[in-house]
């Protein structure tokens, strides 16, 4: 089979760059590893920033999110007992976030492409990018039993962290930079009603915690626990007594508990790869980066590099112009270390990290009161979270 843009992996990235193509025009197919419904057991993102809300609502895919989704102005930050707001919609000039969890958008993704007749393999086995940097590059697979052969001018990796396009790009030809955190989020999803209608992301010394949502009886906590930790030495009870603890007692007190839905640990790691691009494959989302979740930069980012990647690929098809396509991994990359920077520091000033020392404490506490003193500090953490201009 021939198509102009094979992409590799139906999570969020390769599907939203496979329906935006279509759109105008430009052959794809989605090779996935797994079925649909284990790509829809997966629970992760939670909020998202206006660009990414924009690109689905131009690969026609928003309606749902635009009614269901809730617009946040602002989050709150709890430390030493005390809840802190920060108005996101003030200081960043007057944007918000949605509140719409990311099995959601990738469901909503799905629909649109089944509606369009879009390609796309399920359950694809020993998926193998040859020819990178020739002009005719190739994938194959295994699909129900059968040997697939795709051609097509470019490969674009989306299939996550674990996938195989990273690492069909030879050692000496990429850079990996990476920081794994000594800790994970332990995070359970629960039908109860949120304890606050905005998140709460909690500083406390016996770990982080964050209280989230996905509607108004959906509910999303995450606490940080030792990266040692198994999700079976963590009962129902032994979580919400945990979460109570590290939470303001005002909140603890409205805290509605209730039996877990799901229930897993994500481990913490900030990594990147760099050049975002090898011959004719090109990396989008957690196959090229991976953001610690306590900013919220993961699926976001991925929808920056959907963007950039998109717009360089209507460029060459559309006008014969390929600098879109030569520039792509700079300019996603500019963006990515500014997320990763973010996350980084959202991930330092609040978690416990097992080997501070007083020094160590003193200036994360430090870290917050001055951004709970100062209107710039804020703007800073305001316009980060809401998400950089593309
Ligand atoms: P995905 O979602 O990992 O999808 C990759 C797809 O590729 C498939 N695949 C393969 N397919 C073919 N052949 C192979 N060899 C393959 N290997 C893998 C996989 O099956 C999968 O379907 O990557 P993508 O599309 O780039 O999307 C990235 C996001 O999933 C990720 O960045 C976010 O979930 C990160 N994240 C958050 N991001 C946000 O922007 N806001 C948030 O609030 C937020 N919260 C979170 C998060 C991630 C979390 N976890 C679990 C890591 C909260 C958590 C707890
Ligand atoms: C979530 O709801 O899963 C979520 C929200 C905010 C984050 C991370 C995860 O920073």
């Amino acid at each position: 089979m021939k198509v102009q843009v094979c992409i590799v992996g139906g999570g969020p990235s390769g599907l939203l760059l496979s329906q935006l193509l279509h759109l105008r025009g430009v052959d794809t197919i989605v090779l996935e590893k797994h079925s649909r419904d284990y790509v829809l057991s997966r629970i992760r993102a939670g909020v998202l920033e206006q660009g990414f809300a924009k690109l689905m609502r131009e690969a026609e895919c928003g309606e749902r999110m635009d009614r269901e989704g809730e617009v946040h102005n602002g989050f709150h930050i709890a430390h030493e007992g005390v809840l802190d707001h920060v108005d996101l919609h003030k200081y960043s000039g007057g944007a918000s976030v949605l509140v719409y969890g990311q099995t959601e958008v990738t469901r909503d993704l799905y629909e649109a492409r089944d509606r369009l007749g879009g390609k796309i393999v399920h359950n694809a086995e020993d998926v193998t990018l040859h020819d990178l940097t020739t002009d005719a590059p190739y994938v194959t697979c295994r699909s129900e039993g059968a040997e697939v052969r795709v051609d097509c001018d470019f490969v674009v990796g989306a299939d996550g962290f674990h996938g195989v396009s990273r690492k069909s790009i030879p050692g000496e030809a990429l850079h990996e930079h990476e920081k794994v955190y000594p800790f994970g989020w332990l995070g359970v999803l629960s039908r109860t009603k949120p304890v606050s209608p905005e998140l709460i992301y909690v500083k406390h010394q016996r770990g982080f915690a964050l209280c989230s949502m996905r509607s108004q009886v959906l509910s999303r906590y995450y606490i940080q626990v030792p990266i040692t930790d198994k999700v079976e030495d963590w009962s129902d009870d032994a979580f919400w007594a945990e979460l109570k603890r590290r939470l303001p007692q005002e909140v603890a007190a409205q805290l509605v508990t209730g039996p877990s839905i799901e229930k897993s640990i994500a481990p913490l790691r900030s990594f990147v790869a760099e050049p975002m691009s090898y011959g004719r494959l090109f990396l989008a989302g957690d196959a090229a980066h991976i953001f610690p979740p306590t900013g919220a930069r993961g699926l976001n980012t991925a929808g920056s590099d959907v963007h950039y990647l998109y717009h360089a690929l209507l460029a060459h098809y559309k006008a014969g112009d390929s600098v879109g396509l030569k520039d792509y991994s700079q300019k996603a990359l500019a963006r990515v270390w500014k997320a990763q920077r973010f996350s980084w520091w959202m991930t330092s000033m609040l978690h416990r990290f097992p080997d501070r020392n007083s020094y160590d404490d003193q200036l994360q506490q430090t870290e917050i009161d001055y951004v709970f003193s100062s209107d710039t500090a804020m703007r800073m953490l305001a316009e980060n979270y809401v998400g950089l201009p593309y």
